[in-house]
């Protein structure tokens, strides 16, 4: 008997997700790209249909009944995020496109607020271009300094390494908490411990942690902590920037327009309170009301079953591909989450991509938006297979079988 259906009920969970049951290419699908975006529960799409079917209104603004009813979900949507990452007041969180437009909003309006002449930022060499760029354009703007943490060979981020670039020059450290293309988890907590003994501010890029562990920002102590709603069964288009209240209270707004003003005048405009301050604009609505509903979902699943079971699909899928010929995993950190990154010697990973889509296996071939770290590596991409907790064992044997067909094709 399979170990991972005594952790979850599988059957169940993989009915509740109507697009696992169709076919590609002829052959059942086997969806293992959730690190670009999760697939969505039936009750995620009933929300959003039953929003524009039933309910739909602008927010803030009417005194009409939908508008009423309206904000109302919304509001309430950003109560079960703040519950969900530990909170300690709803107005940190503000809603976002996504984790590019959270990092985006900090490095612009930290950058505005706190960069100046000489002053440094930490990334590290493992960051999402999203993680990156925004930082290199306020860097540019003020001239303030990057400074990169780098890893070892299994793709581990070198604490020693930070230790001697942390100063009282640094003014925030921005790293993931989980690499999207090796999987590595990162020692936050230590990362941020030592951000703040030197004064300096911490973002986490959370986009592949939050779908796949328990995250607690008051026990993590993080200034923000960025994440994306399409990465843990909700819609696109929406995220999370959870900022803490004293932190984001010193920042100037980072766009102008409706609901994040209290007054407006020719001569002067006066700024709406926290969370509204930095969400100006009609924000999607829906987007919000669908990600209530995914964590709720991932609530009912429970996190710890979620991050135990992908573990043992980690674990399972590490062992099989060490099997076949020629593969090499790009990643191999000692505490990692549900993603298998790799290469095969002498071939092109998106070859390997295109042979097995043709069996039915989506996975994401390419750089991963971390150009930086394929150079770290020497490689122009990986072929990356990323699990979530409506995969099975059955169906990384079928992705296995494929990608050994594959690399006999292109021997
Ligand atoms: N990574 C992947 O296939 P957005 O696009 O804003 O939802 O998320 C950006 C982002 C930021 N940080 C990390 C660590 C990420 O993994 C991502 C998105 C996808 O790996 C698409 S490139």
């Amino acid at each position: 008997m399979i170990q991972e259906k005594q952790i979850l009920n599988i059957e169940k969970i993989r009915a509740d997700f109507p697009i696992l049951s169709r076919q590609v290419n002829g052959k059942p699908l086997v969806y293992f790209d959730n690190g670009a975006t999760s697939q969505k529960p039936q009750e995620v799409i009933d929300v959003i249909d039953r929003y524009y079917q039933n309910e739909n209104s602008n927010i803030h603004r009417g005194i009409h009944t939908l508008s009423q009813e309206a904000t109302t979900a919304y509001e309430e949507a950003r109560l079960v995020v703040q519950k969900f990452i530990n909170a300690k007041h709803e107005h940190e969180m503000i809603f976002t496109s996504g984790t590019t437009g959270g990092i985006n909003l900090v490095a612009s309006s930290f950058g505005k607020k706190f960069l100046n002449k000489g002053d440094e930022v930490i990334i590290s060499t493992m960051e999402h271009h999203s993680n990156i760029v925004p930082w290199q354009m306020i860097c540019e703007e003020k001239g303030a300094v990057l400074k990169v943490v780098p890893i070892n060979d299994k793709g581990e981020f070198l604490m020693e390494e930070y230790d001697k670039l942390l100063s009282e020059n640094t003014k925030i450290v921005a790293v993931t908490h989980v690499s999207n293309t090796l999987g590595t988890i990162n020692p936050v907590k230590e990362i941020i411990q030592k951000a703040h003994q030197k004064g300096a501010y911490v973002l986490i890029d959370g986009a592949q942690a939050v779908p796949h562990t328990k995250v607690d920002v008051q026990e993590l102590d993080c200034d923000f902590y960025a994440f994306s709603g399409h990465k843990m069964l909700g819609p696109t288009g929406v995220g999370i920037l959870y900022g803490k209240e004293e932190v984001l209270n010193q920042l100037p707004p980072y766009q102008g327009g409706g609901d994040m003003i209290k007054t407006v005048t020719f001569e002067k405009t006066t700024y709406n309170e926290l969370p509204h301050k930095f969400e100006a604009g009609t924000p999607n609505i829906v987007g919000g009301l669908g990600l209530a509903a995914a964590i709720q979902y991932m609530n009912e699943v429970g996190i710890e079953n979620i991050e135990a079971y992908e573990h043992e699909l980690l674990s399972y899928a590490t062992v099989q591909i060490k099997k076949i010929e020629r593969i090499r995993i790009i990643g191999e950190a000692t505490q990692k989450a549900s993603v298998l990154s790799f290469v095969v010697d002498g071939t092109h990973p998106s070859d390997i991509g295109m042979i097995i889509d043709k069996l039915g296996v989506a996975i994401r071939t390419g750089h991963h938006c971390t150009e930086p770290l394929m150079n770290r590596f020497n490689i122009p991409g990986t072929a990356r297979a990323s699990f979530s907790f409506y995969n099975t064992k059955e169906e990384i044997d079928v992705f296995i079988q494929a990608v050994e067909r594959a690399v006999k094709m292109l021997r």
